[in-house]
């Protein structure tokens, strides 16, 4: 018996190209449950208005359910309510943590991040080693996933941050958290997590990673885009200075100077993305109400399916481990003789939905010696016949192009 999440997600039921709609681009951005649709016509409806402020009832309902979503955040990852800063997503979390590394920074200190780092966990980097002197050296691949060993050649006492992506957006590989934050803190390193890949599909508790940082974005969790979280420790994020200056996040304030309100406010400058907010509280009351343990095991089944129906396909190269073991659902792929372009619109001509091109990893595609891939990336409401449209539709593609050339 399939699990029927999909039931839940009423674009599921657009056709395209006069084809029923397989949404295979998860990892880019997520569809929305009927009930975080209805938690944002609610908020619309009945408490929309600014929050922190007014003294008036409606402001009062806005500032509980925004407050509520932080709490729902706060208990879906093991962390405190004053750890959690909304941000517009990941991509924002990881320039406040870049921000405040550029202080700390100095000539011969290094940074340490993969080949495999999206673009918004490499260019901050790459911008603050650039103005500081830092050095922002690459942990490289071993069988299409990270490859430890060179990663514990590369830290050393020079080392001060490691970022490092959860789960590739390319390979799909889940990397060794815990052991990588381990290791970094043997050498005084501070370890910032890039969760946007793994949030929504396998669980997140803070203290069992062991990070001092860890971003996400709230769009690839069944929640709106504007909505994204920045955790940091509590006594870091105690010393770490607002990054944005403005109305919210102040405690006093007189002609010359200004003192910074209380954790979480101080990171939170102006009108806060509020329905947003909580229209990812209503996103983590999803998946609590499923039972995240019950989508990664989904997942975890349609990976198994999936994964060698892809390694028999003739012609096609599949980025990434080869074995499940370590694997969540972003399949990236090459057919011989075809751009991917070409392959993911002629997908789109039946009705499945996937991303080709770079995926904002230009070094991992250099190192990979490709231009670009296509990428098929799953979620909870997937099924196996999604799967078998995939299939089917790239045996198409292939004989479609075959007939041409
Ligand atoms: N980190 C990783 C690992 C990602 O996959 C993405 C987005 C980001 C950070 C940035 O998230 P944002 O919400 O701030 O943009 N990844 C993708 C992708 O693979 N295709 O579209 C967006």
């Amino acid at each position: 018996m399939q699990a029927e999440f999909w039931r839940d997600f009423p674009i599921l039921q657009e056709q395209i190209q006069g084809e029923p709609l397989v949404y295979l681009d998860n990892a880019a951005t997520s569809q929305k449950p009927q009930m975080v649709l209805d938690a944002l016509n609610q908020y619309y409806r009945t408490s929309n208005a600014n929050v922190h402020r007014g003294v008036h009832s409606l402001a009062e309902r806005a500032t509980i359910a925004y407050e509520i979503a932080r709490d729902k955040v706060a208990d879906f990852i093991g962390a405190n309510r004053k750890e959690i800063i909304f941000t517009k997503g990941a991509t924002a979390g990881l320039n406040i943590v870049a921000t405040w590394a550029e202080r700390l920074l100095k000539p011969g200190d290094e940074v340490l991040i993969s080949i495999m780092e999206h673009h918004a966990n490499l260019i901050p980097w790459q911008q603050v080693c650039q103005r500081t002197g830092a050095k922002l050296v690459y942990v490289y691949l071993k069988d299409g996933q990270l490859d430890l060993a060179d990663l514990k050649t590369k830290l050393n006492a020079n080392t001060k941050f490691v970022s490092i992506a959860h789960v590739s957006n390319v390979l799909g590989c889940v990397n060794p958290v815990k052991e990588i934050a381990d290791l970094a803190h043997q050498v005084g390193a501070y370890l910032v997590l890039d969760a946007a890949q793994s949030v929504g599909h396998i669980a997140l508790n803070v203290a069992d990673l062991a990070c001092d940082f860890m971003v996400f974005s709230g769009h690839k969790m069944y929640a709106p885009t504007g909505i994204g979280v920045l955790y940091g420790r509590k006594s870091l994020l105690e010393q770490l200075p607002p990054v944005e200056f403005g109305g919210e996040m102040i405690a006093s304030v007189s002609e010359q100077d200004a003192s910074w309100a209380e954790l979480p406010y101080k990171f939170e400058a102006g009108t806060p993305p509020i329905a947003e907010a909580i229209g990812l509280g209503a996103a983590i009351d999803y998946l609590n109400q499923i039972g995240l343990s019950k989508v990664t095991a989904h997942e975890a089944n349609l990976i198994a399916y999936l994964l060698p129906k892809l390694q028999q396909i003739d012609g096609l190269t599949l980025y990434g481990p080869k074995d499940r073991q370590n694997r969540l659902g972003v399949f990236s792929f090459n057919l011989e003789g075809l751009h991917p372009h070409d392959v993911a619109t002629a997908l789109d001509y039946q009705g499945i939905a996937v991303r080709a091109g770079h995926h904002c990893a230009q070094p991992l595609m250099t190192y990979l010696g490709t231009n670009a891939t296509v990428r098929a990336s799953l979620a909870c409401y997937n099924t196996k016949a999604d799967c078998d449209r995939l299939i089917s539709g790239i045996q198409a593609t292939k004989e479609f192009f075959n007939g041409l050339i």
